[in-house]
C-alpha cells in the first residue's frame, strides 16, 4: 500500500485504536500501555453478551483513532499495543479468574499499563490481583452505576488445580473480595455515579448520582483527585455510568445516569494521579444501537490514555 496514503475509518484490520496488535510480551515496550481484550461474560446477573465487548470497542474506536485526541493533541497510536484476548476457556469458568491474572501479570511484570476491553466488571478482580503484587494495594476509582460490593453468594473455594480465586463468579461482589484481599485501598477507593441501592457499602466513599448532578463535573474530578491523591491509582469504569440513552448495550442499564460528555468531563480533570492501569467493563454489543455504546466505551477508553499520554509527555 503507498505509504502516503492515511487508511480510512472504514478499512482495516480492528485492533484497539489502530493500535499494532502485539501478543508477544517480549515485544512489549517498558512505559507503553498495553490493551487486553477479555470476551468473559459467565459472572452477570441479568443479559449476558459482554464477551463481544472487546470486538465492538475496537471497531468503534477507528473512529476515535482518525484523529489524535481533543484537545490535548495526545496521539493514541503512539502509546502502545493491542495484545489481543485473554485466551478462555469458558467450558471450564474457573479457569477463567487465573488465565486474566496471568495475562495481566505479564503486561504488569514487563512495564506496561494495562488497559483491559470487557467483558462483564466480574474481570476487574482478577486483573486487580496482577496489579496489586506488583504495586500493592491500590486506590480505586470506580465508575460505575452499582456499587458492586454485595455479599458474596458463594465463598467455597473453586474446585482444586482449576484456578485461583473465589467460586461466585458474580459481577456484583467482586469489591468485596478485592478489599478482603488488600488488592485495594479502602480509604483511596472512590466510587462515582452510584443509584442503586446496597446497604452495606463496606464503608467505602461514594459520590452518588444526585451528588454528581448536583456539584458538576469539575467539582467531581476535584473530589476525586483529592480522594486519591498520590499513589498507584486503577480506574475502573463499568459503560452504565452512563445514561441508558447514551449505553443502551449493557447488561444491567439503570436510568438517571449520565452523558458521554459528562463522563469525558470527569476523566480529563483526573490528570496528574498516578495511574497503574485501567478498564472499560459491560458492553454487550447484542443490545446496542448504531454502535452508541462501543463508541462510547472506545471514548472513555480513549480519554485515560489521553491521561496517561499528557503525564508521560510532559515528565519527559
Ligand atoms: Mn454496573
Amino acid at each position: 500500500m503507498e505509504n502516503d496514503r492515511v487508511e480510512p475509518t472504514f478499512s482495516g484490520v480492528r485492533t484497539m485504536l489502530r493500535l499494532p496488535h502485539v501478543p508477544e510480551p517480549a515485544s512489549w515496550k517498558a512505559g507503553g500501555v498495553a490493551v487486553v481484550g477479555v470476551p468473559f461474560d459467565l459472572a452477570v446477573t441479568n443479559r449476558p453478551g459482554a464477551r463481544f465487548g472487546p470486538a465492538a470497542v475496537r471497531d468503534a474506536s477507528f473512529m476515535v483513532a482518525d484523529l489524535a485526541h481533543y484537545p490535548t493533541g495526545v496521539d493514541h497510536a503512539a502509546l502502545g499495543v493491542d495484545t489481543g484476548d485473554v485466551l478462555l476457556d469458558l467450558h471450564h469458568p474457573y479457569s477463567v479468574p487465573g488465565a486474566i491474572t496471568a495475562r495481566v501479570a505479564e503486561v504488569v511484570a514487563a512495564g506496561c499499563l494495562p488497559l483491559s476491553l470487557g467483558g462483564d466488571h466480574f474481570i476487574t478482580l482478577p486483573i486487580l490481583r496482577a496489579v496489586a503484587a506488583h504495586h500493592g494495594p491500590v486506590a480505586l476509582v470506580h465508575f460505575d452505576a452499582h456499587t458492586d460490593t454485595w455479599e458474596p453468594i458463594a465463598t467455597d473455594d473453586p474446585p482444586s488445580g482449576v484456578g485461583a480465586g473465589p467460586a461466585d463468579l458474580n459481577h456484583g461482589s467482586m469489591f468485596v473480595h478485592a478489599l478482603r484481599e488488600g488488592l485495594i485501598d479502602p480509604h483511596r477507593t472512590i466510587q462515582v455515579g452510584i443509584r442503586t441501592f446496597n446497604d452495606d457499602t463496606r464503608d467505602l466513599t461514594i459520590v452518588d448520582a444526585p451528588t454528581v448532578r448536583r456539584i458538576g463535573t469539575e467539582a467531581v474530578a476535584a473530589r476525586i483527585r483529592d480522594h486519591v491523591g498520590s499513589g498507584p491509582t486503577y480506574l475502573t469504569f463499568d459503560i452504565d455510568f452512563l445514561d441508558p440513552a447514551y449505553a443502551p448495550g449493557t447488561g444491567t442499564p439503570v436510568a438517571g445516569g449520565f452523558s458521554t460528555g459528562e463522563a469525558q468531563d470527569i476523566l480529563a480533570g483526573l490528570g496528574g494521579i498516578d495511574w497503574v492501569g485501567a478498564d472499560v467493563v459491560e458492553v454487550s454489543p447484542a443490545y446496542d444501537h448504531g454502535q452508541v455504546t462501543a463508541l462510547a466505551g472506545a471514548t472513555v477508553a480513549a480519554e485515560w490514555l489521553a491521561l496517561v499520554g499528557a503525564t508521560r509527555t510532559s515528565t519527559g
